[in-house]
């Protein structure tokens, strides 16, 4: 069985030369169960920075989110890309609690901070861990890295509701695929893809949407030639979706638009035994902005309060972080902590453990 040890050294930057050069990073935690395990993450920063790591890291937290709507009438202030703008990176717990207010109403700032910061591809490993059980699937080796169009496709925030109310009701919510779009994500997978099993899916519908997807076919097909050395392979998501369960091993790096990246990501994390797991970050690969660090997982409300949710899908995006800021040896130790705490069965109750939230992040700290 792999282990996570080098899970996205792919995106990490070139070690930071300055010793201990301070990176800004704002902290938003959102709601529900984001709030527990933007703690842990930070308690394990904290940690390290306390033992000298090679960045210094300085939080400043931002409390936006439902509480914070029921407070102002508005999820976030107006600013608050101004507001982030000028940060190292953004780290995220979650977002949402649905009883409470409508979740495409909290999902907002997430949505347009990926597209104003133009944080276009959005990285998602998933990998198999020792010590971790994948009830979906088995013991089966999985390392695979999704690789998410982050910044169109289905989100854009285009459409409209005519007629509204009436039984004669339309809804109209139009997807943007754009060739310089759809290229910039292949390329980034491709570039990916050379630095692993040198294998590149591209996930379509492009035999039902003959007009998007059929786009993202020829430009993948005019990109083939300009890296011969990656083997690439086309399915559609009904395919892709029963591909992941029935011979999961198989993928390397995973390219897909916005929404199919969304879903087959949370599978992802399925199958390597749970979402509780996986890290995210949304880049923006040129540096212009700050890029984004979260979870995959949501806000979990029904599980929000009780000090049980698992912190390891926030503590590895904490070190996809360090990667992307120039800090791989941090990284590689926080990475190497949650991989021998995990096989040693150190672990929160989704991943069939007994520990709390705490407890799951004090046994990652002591194996620093
Ligand atoms: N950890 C981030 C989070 O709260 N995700 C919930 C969600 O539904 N996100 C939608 C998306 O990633 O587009």
């Amino acid at each position: 069985m792999s282990t996570i040890a080098t899970l996205t050294p792919e995106i990490a930057a070139p070690a930071a030369k300055d010793s201990r050069i301070t990176k800004r990073i704002a902290l938003y935690p959102g709601d529900g169960i984001g709030r527990e395990v933007t703690e842990a993450a930070v308690t394990v920063l904290d940690a390290l920075n306390a033992g000298g790591g090679q960045v210094q890291l300085e939080f400043t937290e931002y409390d936006w989110g439902v509480d914070y709507h029921a407070r102002t009438g508005a999820v976030m202030p107006d600013d608050f890309l101004d507001i982030l703008r000028p940060f190292d990176a953004v780290f995220l717990g979650a977002v949402g609690l649905p009883a409470r207010l409508p979740d495409h109403i909290t999902l907002v700032p997430l949505i347009r901070m990926r597209q104003a910061f133009d944080q276009y591809a959005c990285v998602r490993p998933a990998r198999t861990v020792a010590g971790v059980p994948q009830p979906l699937v088995g013991n089966r080796s999985i390392d695979m890295i999704v690789l998410r169009e982050n910044s169109e496709g289905e989100y854009i925030d285009n459409g409209g509701r005519f007629r509204k109310g009436t039984p004669d009701e339309v809804a109209v919510q139009t997807a943007v695929h754009s060739r310089r779009g759809v290229e910039r994500i292949l390329r980034f997978g491709f570039d990916l893809a050379r630095k692993r099993r040198r294998h590149l899916t591209m996930i379509t519908k492009s035999n039902a949407q003959k007009y998007s997807y059929v786009l993202w076919d020829e430009v993948l097909e005019q990109l083939e030639p300009e890296f011969p050395d990656v083997a690439t392979t086309k399915e559609h998501i009904d395919a892709a979706a029963m591909n992941f369960v029935r011979r999961p091993e198989v993928f390397d790096v995973v390219v897909s638009s916005n929404l199919f990246g969304d879903i087959l990501s949370d599978l992802s994390g399925g199958i390597t035994g749970g979402l509780g797991l996986n890290p995210s970050a949304n880049l923006n690969p040129e540096r212009k902005f700050p890029s984004l660090f979260e979870p995959v997982h949501g806000s979990a409300p029904d599980i929000a309060g009780q000090g049980i949710a698992n912190p390891v899908g926030a503590i590895l995006s904490a070190a996809m972080m360090l990667d992307w800021l120039g800090a791989p040896k941090d990284a590689e130790r926080i990475r190497a902590a949650v991989e021998s705490a995990l096989a040693a069965g150190e672990s929160t109750r989704d991943l069939g453990g007994k520990l709390t939230t705490a407890e799951a992040t004090r046994a990652i700290i002591a194996r620093l």
